[in-house]
């Protein structure tokens, strides 16, 4: 049974301030790519994400929501995460689900308390993060002051990986492939480019030798500025800033290439720890043959369908159909499908591999923080407990 490719896949959270616009532009995201055919909208309560009546009430997201899409070749899992400070707790428990973070800030709102710590909490977990500034639409924001001001509050690893187009109807990208004769609405493609590139080539000493003496940034092998962007992001290095607006779909080109393409994939992402009964760690390998380690990171509730439990594999397959050890129970439980979640709609699978984020229903004894095994050898086996949030 053929699994996916671990490297074409990506997962991305989706975090910061409520209100924020995660739920819209997740849904402009599936839209965009052709997931779906219409963009619904929180104020309708008709948006793939917010799927459960008490979300679709209160045009807030209250737990994590799990969609896909396909993209350049890669399967994209997005989790869209609750913003309200009650929720927020939901929000950190999907974090081992994925390889990135994606901070949403309100262009209007800019650096918040909510934007820091998730920030922080995010670096603590040792995940790559990157910062999508929503809303860019709104004309009365000063976007390079805005970007200054991130810089300020989070730091110089903060650099634009694309820069709003004057006119903000467009988004022009500056890292890979860049156009230096495009208008932008402050610095330029060159000065971005540079700037980005000179962060990058700082985290490896013998590309910044190459880097000096050529003087020019695009005269260095693309193959190693990929490396050192890869290593930059998990040594939070780099934290590119991407512009966007969910409600006109300015940059979500380019942010769909960001995520696609650029972010790590399960193999080049930081591995998650593991404790075994014995107490010693472990680090789980984005491999197909090893055995299996799946570890639940969201519980949802589904009127119809039920229990619900969302796991992410860090090792091994899960097959549909098949018999999986829930924690140290002593008895295996047969599960029916291992689904791929789009919302509320689950799509049967046959089986899925190492880096993939999925979903199985009426299993009663699957709980938060439940980790899914074959046979005995793992029994007891957790996730690393991380420090709580302060
Ligand atoms: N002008 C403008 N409004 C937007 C944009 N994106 C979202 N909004 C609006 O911002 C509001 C909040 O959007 P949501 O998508 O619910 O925000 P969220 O981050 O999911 O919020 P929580 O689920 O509470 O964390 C809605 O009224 C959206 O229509 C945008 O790009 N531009
Ligand atoms: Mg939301």
């Amino acid at each position: 049974m053929a699994v996916r490719n671990p490297a074409a896949i990506r997962n991305v959270a989706l975090a910061g301030i409520a209100g924020g616009g995660k739920t819209t532009l997740t849904e402009r995201l599936l839209f965009t790519t052709g997931a779906t055919t219409r963009m619904g909208t929180v104020e309708d309560g008709n948006t793939v994400s917010d799927w459960t009546k008490e979300e679709q009430d209160h045009h807030h997201s209250l737990r994590p929501s799990v969609i896909h899409f396909e993209h350049e070749g890669h399967l994209v899992n997005i989790v869209d995460t609750p913003g309200l400070s009650d929720f927020i707790g939901h929000a950190i428990a999907s974090f081992p689900a994925v390889e990135t973070v994606g901070i949403v800030i309100d262009a209007g709102r800019g650096v918040e308390t909510t934007t820091r710590r998730l920030m922080q909490i995010a670096a603590e977990r040792n995940l790559p993060r990157v910062i999508i500034i929503n809303k860019i639409d709104e004309a009365q924001v000063n976007l390079e002051e805005l970007t200054e001001s991130i810089r300020e509050r989070l730091g110089s690893a903060c650099v634009p990986i694309n820069l709003p187009a004057a006119g903000r109807e467009s988004v022009i990208n500056v890292f890979d492939s860049h156009d230096d004769n495009a208008a932008t609405e402050f610095s330029s493609v060159e000065d971005a480019h540079t700037a980005i590139v000179e962060q990058v080539v700082e985290v490896d000493e013998a590309l910044m030798e190459e880097y000096l003496e050529a003087g020019d940034p695009d005269a260095l092998d693309k193959g190693k500025v990929h490396a050192a962007f890869e290593q930059a992001l998990r040594e939070g290095h780099l934290i590119p800033i991407c512009y966007v607006s969910a409600k006109t779909g300015a940059g979500i080109d380019q942010l769909l290439h960001v995520f696609a393409s650029l972010l790590p994939s399960p193999l080049e992402g930081n591995p998650r720890t593991f404790i075994t009964e014995d107490g010693s760690e472990m680090q789980a390998e984005p491999d197909a043959d090893k055995p299996t380690i799946a570890h639940v990171f969201s519980i949802a509730s589904d009127p119809f369908v039920g229990k619900l439990g969302y796991f992410k594999i860090h090792q091994g397959t899960l097959k549909s159909k098949s018999e999986i050890h829930i924690g140290d129970q002593k008895k295996a439980i047969r599960i029916s499908h291992v689904l791929r979640p789009q919302g509320k709609e689950n799509a049967e699978t046959d089986a899925m591999g190492p880096g993939e984020i999925g979903v199985i229903a009426k299993v009663d004894d699957v709980g938060f923080d439940s980790l899914l095994h074959q046979g005995h050898d793992l029994d007891g086996l957790h996730l690393k407990p991380l420090p709580l949030p302060k």
